[in-house]
């Protein structure tokens, strides 16, 4: 451990350096590492912290959910990495498939993330190998071979860090999608059912906190959720922490 505790940013660092060894173990693909300094750029902007908003669409997508046929959650490099246990743990209340679906797909990653998730004692993971055995409409990347037990035929599908157009042909395949994505302004976020705008690694366990209390029905049934409104109202809090922080500057 080189970070030191007493760094002001030292929440931050400990993610690099999680996302640093994943790369050299081979989990995440070295556009992971882009994709991850482009979340820590918004996520700066959210102000680090889970909003109202964030909390609203963790509610909704619990209850979305609970009430799914055959819901899945999509792995791919950065989320194995930064929340290997929580989508175990996801994947055995709600009960929910774990696919593995990769843009840049390699055989040898799909048996690292498998690995790495059964360390965490994940017991079926599908989309590996052969298991991908059937391709979404109109979709030309390697994120187009899905499993037909998995995401071809889920209803609903939990989409973290996406790329945008799996999300699109996913909406055409009439699947309902929730999205944990920190960029408000992504097609991911805009073409989801449920966008939650915050980071993936303060999402995860609030969810299944949701999902627990869903169940328990400690929580109100029937959620109104706007994702348009949600997202707006996400934007404009990114917008006011900078003009926050452009006032504090003009008066240094
Ligand atoms: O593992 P693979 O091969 O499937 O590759 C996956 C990556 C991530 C490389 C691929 O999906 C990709 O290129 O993603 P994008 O287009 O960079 O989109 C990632 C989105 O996730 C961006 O809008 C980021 O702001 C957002 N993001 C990054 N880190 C986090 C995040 N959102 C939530 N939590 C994060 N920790």
């Amino acid at each position: 451990m080189i970070v030191p505790k007493s760094h002001p940013r030292y929440e931050s660092l400990l993610l690099r350096e999680k996302i640093t060894d994943c790369l050299k173990e081979g989990v995440i693909s070295e556009a992971g590492i882009a994709a991850h300094g482009r979340g820590e750029a918004f996520d700066y902007f959210l102000g680090e912290k889970t909003t109202d908003e964030a909390n609203k669409a963790i509610k909704a997508a619990a209850e979305m959910l609970c009430k799914a046929k055959n819901p899945v959650i999509s792995v791919n490099g950065n989320i194995a990495c930064l929340v290997p246990k929580e989508i175990v743990e996801l994947s055995e209340i709600v009960p929910l498939k774990i696919e593995i679906n990769l843009f840049y797909r390699t055989r040898e990653r799909e048996v690292k993330i498998k690995k790495r998730l059964e360390k965490y004692r994940a017991k079926e993971i599908l989309g590996v190998g052969d298991d991908a055995n059937e391709i979404i409409p109109g979709l030309d990347s390697l994120r187009g071979k899905v499993s037909r037990e998995g995401i071809f035929s889920s209803d609903v599908v939990i989409v973290p860090l996406e790329d945008g157009d799996r999300a699109l042909a996913l909406k055409k395949m009439e699947k309902r999608i929730i999205a944990i994505d920190l960029n408000p302004l992504s097609r991911t976020s805009l073409c989801a059912d449920i966008t939650i705008v915050d980071n993936v690694v303060r999402v995860m366990p609030k969810l299944i906190e949701e999902i627990k209390k869903f169940k328990e029905k400690k929580i109100e049934e029937n959620l109104e959720f706007d994702n348009r409104k949600n997202l707006k109202e996400s934007i404009k809090i990114m917008k006011k922490n900078l003009s926050n922080w452009e006032k504090k500057f003009n008066q240094r």
